[in-house]
């Protein structure tokens, strides 16, 4: 086990004082330390938080330290590669990776897939990594930090789980809004026809959904679980409802809307009314510690229809709450609906398990 502290007073000395990422539980320990820290800013992708990196080395001469969990090192390649890559402009940055479904831990299969590779595409990188298990690991990974900041390459390390020591700082999950997930789902699933189909996010959201359905055995409509690729909800959700009449229904949370915003236009630009986007919003990452998403002072009403969406539907309180679903869920035009969250109150939620399975099922 290694203390937060140790790692922190190891980048200190390297003069590495910036902080910027997306949340990985695996990391949370770090997020819980660096909370409302001066110089720690939470990104929306991966790729964005690398390239905040390479804008404070530009303007400081200093390492940055940019950090995520491996399954966002795909989001995070683009400007790795194009810009700070040895053979292009040459920016030094220090990578703290999550390293989930290591060939060590048994974890789940989309994780499984990215953890047997994750070492190989540092090494493809040519990127010069430690794996950090113990404080004497430690010392490896300061003497690959010096040779990065003296060559000015990318060094990077991998954490797996239970590796940082829990600390007393806990973040404080606390609910910015009112409407309970449970109560929502089980609406949802009652006021949908059989037909009707729903993609749902990365996070809580998708293993909520499923639980509450089997738990009140609910059984009208069908899902397909993001377990994965987070962030691409709503074009898997267009993508689908381009080709069929039947309701699709797209279930974001705000983590994941942010992480590719720009989808939104797209959706906004082509979906036809059968598109029917619900957006989760608790302000938080709820699934991965509760760090924040800034999400709360968005105005989704002239967000979303600026980007193309016809009508804005809010509900921000468990009153009425099936009169209000209809509504958006029967309007004849391209809706947004924004519903004001608390976090998850349920204790132990199931995972998707037989993908294939739901994949099949989905597609009938
Ligand atoms: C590309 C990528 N980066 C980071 C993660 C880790 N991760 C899983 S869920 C999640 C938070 C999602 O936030 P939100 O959409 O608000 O859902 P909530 O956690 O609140 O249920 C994060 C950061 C991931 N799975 N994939």
């Amino acid at each position: 086990m290694i203390k937060v502290n140790s790692l922190i007073k190891l980048l200190k000395k390297n003069n590495s004082t910036f902080f910027s990422g997306v949340p990985d539980s695996v990391l949370k320990e770090l997020s819980f330390y660096l909370k409302n820290k001066k110089n720690h800013f939470i990104a929306t992708s991966e790729g964005a938080a690398v390239s905040l990196g390479i804008g404070h080395y530009l303007s400081t001469k200093k390492i940055p330290c940019i950090y995520m969990q491996n399954s966002g090192l795909s989001n995070a390649l683009n400007p790795l590669i194009s810009i700070a890559h040895k053979n292009v402009y040459s920016i030094p940055l220090i990578l703290i990776i999550g390293w989930r479904g290591s060939p060590r831990i048994k974890d789940e299969p989309q994780h499984n897939v990215k953890g047997k590779i994750t070492e190989k595409i540092l090494k493809l990188l040519g990127i010069k990594y430690t794996i950090l298990r113990s404080n004497s690991d430690l010392k490896k990974f300061d003497a690959q930090i010096k040779n990065a900041k003296k060559n000015k390459s990318i060094v990077a390390c991998l954490i797996e789980q239970d590796t940082l020591e829990k600390n007393n700082k806990k973040i404080n999950k606390k609910d910015f809004f009112k409407v309970d997930k449970e109560n929502f789902f089980k609406t949802l699933l009652e006021t949908l026809d059989n037909k009707s189909k729903i993609i749902s996010s990365t996070g809580y959201n998708s293993r909520e959904l499923m639980f509450i359905r089997e738990k009140y055995q609910l059984k009208k409509s069908k899902d397909f679980y993001m377990v994965g690729g987070m962030g691409h909800t709503s074009s898997v959700a267009l993508g689908y409802s381009l080709s069929t009449n039947k309701k699709t229904i797209c279930i974001d949370g705000d983590g994941s809307f942010l992480m590719h915003l720009g989808s939104i236009k797209t959706a906004g630009t082509f979906a036809n009314k059968n598109f029917k986007y619900i957006l989760l919003n608790n302000n938080t990452h709820d699934s991965v510690g509760g760090q924040s998403t800034y999400a709360n002072n968005i105005n989704f009403e002239k967000l979303s229809k600026s980007l193309g969406f016809k009508k804005f539907y809010s509900i921000k309180n468990n009153q009425n709450l099936k009169k209000n679903l209809k509504q958006f869920l029967s309007g004849n035009s391209l809706n947004f609906l924004e519903v004001r969250v608390s976090n998850s109150k349920i204790k132990k939620l199931p995972r998707p398990k037989d993908l294939i399975k739901i994949k099949n099922q989905f597609m009938k």
